[in-house]
């Protein structure tokens, strides 16, 4: 038996989706952001095609927990135009984030060329429309901001590297197009679960106490990797400067549909969806195969960051 409650209690009725839920042929159903648009929750999902490339689907609900794909995919890798270059092989993980009334999407897109991250905009989840290829190769799991700071758009992102454990980065837009000012800001501790390395999850929440990032930390096993969800506080006017990690991971890869699948002993989150009751639905990938739900308590997830931080947090912002 637990010592304790889990932070995030999973829903039982997980995995909330899965491929016999979409009316199209798919191998998978996972990795999904996730927002409420009006009355409902919107969801965009990742699906493995039998080739295994990548596209990604919609579903809808009015609870957060029952969702109803729709008949056709939402973003398919574009077969003409300036973005077919970089689509070629996939769209994948993709996040939302709501500003200014529109919905911005962001999500990778592999090619011959390497990953990248794409730019997408809609306002009703009908029409969608690419806006730029955001990063270079290889960077991948870029969340944006919702908000501005001194007039500038953030993101957190996570260049690849074969030098240092890849690590989030943080760069500011003026436009959301052109990128820059980027820095390290949270990089892999060793001998720790998350030794191997981090990436963006969620869109940032912002709380009373700071920006909430839910992001993933991997860790090498002799039996391959072990993706978790862990927490980091980001200082509200400032989300260069981190106020701190929590040193425990708040979700790992347990049920059966987590443990085992398209990629083993795997949690991944794309997307969190924060209530007024202040609770949090967060949403995850089952193994690269289901989509699975899990409610936590916001504070209780800022708590972790604050009395339960990293010794060190070295890469944060100068102090
Ligand atoms: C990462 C990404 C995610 C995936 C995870 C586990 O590198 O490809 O989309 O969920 O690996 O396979």
């Amino acid at each position: 038996m637990r010592a304790k409650e889990p932070l995030v209690k999973r829903h039982k009725k997980n995995p909330i989706l899965t491929r016999d839920d979409v009316p199209y042929p798919v191998e998978t159903v996972h990795n999904a952001g996730v927002v409420k648009h009006g009355e409902r929750y919107v969801m965009l999902f990742r699906s493995h095609l039998r080739n295994g490339r990548s596209i990604i689907g919609i579903a809808e609900s009015p609870d957060g927990i029952h969702f109803k794909v729709r008949p056709e995919p939402f973003l398919t890798p574009a077969r003409e135009g300036p973005f077919a270059l970089s689509e070629e092989y996939g769209v994948e993980d993709p996040r939302i984030c709501a500003m200014d009334g529109d919905y911005l999407i962001t999500y990778s897109a592999y090619s011959r060329h390497g990953v990248r991250v794409a730019l997408a905009r809609t306002r009703d989840f009908v029409t969608l429309e690419r806006v730029a290829m955001i990063t270079q190769a290889d960077s991948r799991n870029v969340v944006l901001f919702p908000a501005r700071f001194q007039g500038r758009y953030a993101r957190l992102d996570r260049p690849h590297s074969e030098i240092s454990p890849w690590s989030i980065w943080i760069s500011y837009s003026p436009d959301l197009i052109h990128w820059g000012d980027s820095r390290v800001l949270l990089k892999p501790e060793a001998y720790h679960w998350d030794e191997m390395k981090v990436g963006p999850g969620a869109t940032p929440i912002r709380t009373d106490k700071g920006w909430l990032n839910i992001f993933h930390g991997v860790f090498r096993t002799m039996d391959g990797a072990i993706y978790r969800l862990g927490v980091a506080l980001h200082d509200l006017e400032d989300p260069g400067r981190i106020r701190g990690i929590a040193d425990d991971w708040i979700l790992q890869p347990e049920d059966p549909w987590e443990v085992t699948g398209y990629v083993h002993n795997v949690v991944f989150t794309c997307g969190a969806v924060p209530e007024e009751d202040g609770t949090v639905k967060i949403y995850w990938g089952g193994a690269d195969t289901v989509l699975c739900m899990g409610t936590a308590v916001l504070e209780e997830l800022v708590d972790l960051c604050l009395a339960n931080p990293r010794p060190e947090t070295p890469f944060s912002a100068e102090k």
